[in-house]
């Protein structure tokens, strides 16, 4: 996902092309708005953790990219693409050095295993949207 900071700040563009050029291939691409149900559903497994409604509050405060992506070894190479998950901490020239705001606003979300990847893909996507 593109967050809502991100596409704020004109970084679709940016963003995937950097994807782009890492190699991931786009399987499944969609620009909405999610409810903060909808939010709160995506981040159920953070339901306990004390940001949860910050997060659920921020992640529907605007509109987000959501995208399907593919590559060998996707699920690791795109974590390692994106950077770490507070920016201060990030590597140069990942996409949450360049792009992220904060630990909340950092731009990007990836999927943290396989089976999490096969869950949040159904979650934005049927079938006949996936390329
Ligand atoms: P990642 O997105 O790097 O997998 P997670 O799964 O630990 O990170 O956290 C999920 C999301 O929750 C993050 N993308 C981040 O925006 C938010 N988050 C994590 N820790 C905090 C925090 N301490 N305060 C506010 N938001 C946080």
């Amino acid at each position: 996902m593109i967050k809502p900071d991100a596409v704020e700040a004109n970084n679709i563009g940016p963003i995937l092309a950097m994807i782009n050029k890492a190699g991931f291939k786009i399987e499944a691409m969609k620009y909405m708005r999610l409810t903060k149900a909808q939010a709160g559903a995506f981040y159920a497994v953070h339901k306990e953790r004390p940001f949860y409604g910050e997060l659920t509050e921020y992640m529907s405060g605007g509109p987000i990219v959501a995208a399907i992506l593919s590559k060998d070894n996707a699920v690791a190479d795109y974590r390692q693409l994106i950077g770490a998950t507070d920016p201060t901490k990030a590597e140069e020239g990942t996409i949450r050095k360049v792009f992220a705001k904060s630990i909340a606003a950092n731009a990007v979300h990836g999927s943290d295993s396989d089976e999490n990847a096969n869950i949040e893909s159904n979650f934005f996507f049927s079938h006949l949207e996936r390329f």
